[in-house]
C-alpha cells in the first residue's frame, strides 16, 4: 500500500498505550499503524521522538470583544498559529453573546471571522449572557442540534453574570437537549463587596486582584454551581479551577456519583499571587480570574490532575497586550485593579509546561499527559474518535515531541499576537518539533509551514 506520508521510527503514545509503530497517512487520515512501513510520497523521520495526537485546547479566547476600549491580543490567525507552534491541532474558542444580541448573530459573526483564517481546526462553545425566552426556547435548542453542544456561563462580571434562576434555566435546556454547561465559578456579590472595601482602603494595585476574589469566593460558587446542576440533574464542567477547596468540592461531588467535571490550567500550576505583586504595573501581566494562589493550591491542582478530578488541562488563553492602552495598560486599570483586563496568554505553552513539570518531573505519566491535553477534550466535547487519538480512521492530527529538548521560554518563540508571556524565562524540557493537521505539516521546528487549512468543526 502506498501512502501520502509515513511517520517513521517514533514511539506512539495514546491515552491508553505506548508502542513502537510507523504511521501510514492517506487523504489526511491515519490509514495504517505497523512495525515497518516504507512506501510513501513523503517520509517523516520520528526516530527518538514521541508521536502523539495533536493537542486539543478546549478553553481559549480568540478575537473576543471585551469592555469598551479593550482589545484582545489574538485574532483567529495569530492565536491558531501560536496553538500550532505549541503542538495543538484543534482549539475550542467561545462565541460570546453580548447582552441584547441573539445567539445566532454571535455565532454568525465568530464563524465568519474564523473561517479561512485558522492554521488549526476550530470548534466553538457558546457563552450565554442573556438567557431570554427566545434564547432558551428556540435559539439554544436549535444551535445545540447544529453541534454547538457546550455552553459557558458566568457567575460573575457585571455584563455577563447569570442569577441562580437563570443558571437553572440554562442547565435545564442543556439537560433536555444533551449539552454540557461550563461554569465560571466565582461569586459576583462577594467580589463586589470585597473590591469596594479594598478601594475604600486605597488598595488598588494589581496584586489586590487576588484579595478581591479569595479562595472562599471560588469555593462558594463552585459548591453552588454543583448544587444547581444536581437539582436540575445535568452535568457541568467547572472550568479554570485554581485551588484545593474548589478541587475538593468537585471531588466530593464526583465521589457522590454526580457527573461533575473539572478543568485546571497552567497558570494554577506555576504562578502564584506573588507574581501579581511585581514592580509598578508589571503585576498586571498575571491578572486573571480566578487568580493564581499559593504553593498549596498548586499542589492541589496537581493532585486533581493525578487523581482524575480534573479531566482536562486547558490554557484559558485570554491574551491582552501589556504595553497597550487597549490591554493591561488600560488607563483605568493603571489606577485600579478592577479595570485591568482579566486573562493571561498561554496557548503555545500549555503542553510544554505540563510535559516538563508533569511528565519529566514524574508527577504524571505519558499516557495521562495525552489524556489531559488531547483525548479527554475530544471525548468530552464530542470530537472523538476522529480527533484526540492515534488510531486507524482518525484524522492525522499528530504532534512529534522531542522529550529531551531543552527550551527556555521567551515570548518571541511563541508567535502569538501578545507582547509578553507570563512564563518568560521558564526552563522547559520537552518540546513539539512538528505539528501536523490532517496529514499536512503546519509547524516544523517552530517555523510555520501550513496555510489557513483549519476547518470549523461541527460536533453533531
Ligand atoms: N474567564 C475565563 O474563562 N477566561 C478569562 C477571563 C475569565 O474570567
Ligand atoms: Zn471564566
Ligand atoms: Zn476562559
Amino acid at each position: 500500500m502506498r501512502f501520502d506520508t509515513i511517520v517513521k521510527g517514533g514511539t506512539v503514545v495514546t491515552a491508553a498505550d505506548t508502542f513502537r509503530a510507523d504511521i501510514g497517512i492517506l487523504d489526511g487520515r491515519i490509514a495504517m499503524l505497523a512495525g515497518d512501513l516504507d512506501d510513501a510520497d513523503e517520509m517523516i523521520d520520528a526516530t527518538g521522538l514521541l508521536v502523539m495526537p495533536g493537542g486539543i485546547d478546549s478553553h481559549v479566547h480568540l478575537e473576543q470583544p471585551g469592555s469598551p476600549g479593550i482589545v484582545m491580543a489574538d485574532t483567529f490567525e495569530t492565536g491558531a498559529r501560536s496553538a500550532a507552534v505549541g503542538g495543538n491541532t484543534t482549539v475550542l474558542p467561545f462565541c460570546l453573546q453580548q447582552k441584547g444580541q441573539t445567539l445566532r448573530e454571535a455565532v454568525k459573526d465568530y464563524t465568519e471571522r474564523a473561517q479561512d483564517h485558522c492554521y488549526v481546526d476550530v470548534a466553538f462553545h457558546l457563552i450565554v449572557t442573556d438567557p431570554t425566552p427566545q434564547v432558551l426556547g428556540q435559539e439554544l435548542p436549535a444551535l445545540i442540534a447544529e453541534g454547538f453542544t457546550s455552553i459557558k456561563i458566568f457567575m460573575t462580571y457585571d455584563d455577563m453574570k447569570l442569577a441562580d434562576r437563570e443558571i437553572l434555566e440554562v442547565l435545564d435546556v442543556a439537560r433536555q437537549h444533551k449539552a454540557l454547561v461550563m461554569v465560571h465559578a466565582e461569586g459576583y456579590d462577594s467580589i463586589r463587596f470585597l473590591s469596594e472595601r479594598l478601594e475604600r482602603q486605597g488598595k488598588t494595585a494589581p496584586v489586590y486582584h487576588g484579595a478581591s476574589r479569595p479562595v472562599a469566593v471560588e469555593r462558594e460558587a463552585t459548591h453552588r454551581a454543583i448544587s444547581l446542576a444536581e437539582i436540575v440533574e445535568t452535568p457541568v464542567m467547572i472550568v479554570h479551577v485554581s485551588n484545593r477547596h474548589a478541587m475538593e468540592e468537585i471531588r466530593r461531588a464526583q465521589m457522590r456519583g454526580l457527573p461533575i467535571y473539572g478543568e485546571t490550567c497552567p497558570q494554577y500550576l506555576v504562578l502564584t499571587e506573588a507574581d501579581m505583586d511585581r514592580e509598578g504595573m508589571e503585576g498586571a501581566k498575571y491578572v486573571c480570574s480566578p487568580p493564581p494562589r499559593d504553593f498549596d493550591s498548586q499542589a492541589a491542582c496537581w493532585e486533581g490532575l493525578q487523581q482524575g478530578v480534573f479531566e482536562v488541562f486547558s490554557s484559558d488563553h485570554c491574551p491582552y497586550r501589556y504595553e497597550d492602552a487597549a490591554g493591561k495598560m488600560a488607563p483605568k486599570g493603571q489606577t485600579n485593579f478592577r479595570y485591568v483586563p482579566n486573562g493571561v496568554p498561554g496557548i503555545a505553552t500549555r503542553m510544554p509546561i505540563l510535559f516538563s513539570e508533569g511528565v519529566v518531573k514524574g508527577r504524571i505519566d505519558l499516557n495521562r499527559f495525552v489524556a489531559l491535553t488531547s483525548t479527554n477534550h475530544a471525548k468530552r466535547y464530542g470530537l472523538y474518535p476522529h480527533k484526540g487519538t492515534i488510531a486507524v480512521g482518525a484524522d492525522a492530527d499528530i504532534v512529534l515531541w522531542d522529550p529531551a529538548r531543552e527550551v527556555t521560554i521567551h515570548h518571541k518563540i511563541l508567535q502569538d499576537g501578545c507582547d509578553y508571556t507570563p512564563y518568560e524565562g521558564l526552563e522547559i524540557t520537552g518540546w513539539p518539533v512538528l505539528t501536523m493537521l490532517r496529514g499536512s505539516v503546519v509547524v516544523r521546528e517552530n517555523e510555520l509551514k501550513g496555510a489557513f487549512s483549519g476547518n470549523i468543526l461541527s460536533r453533531r
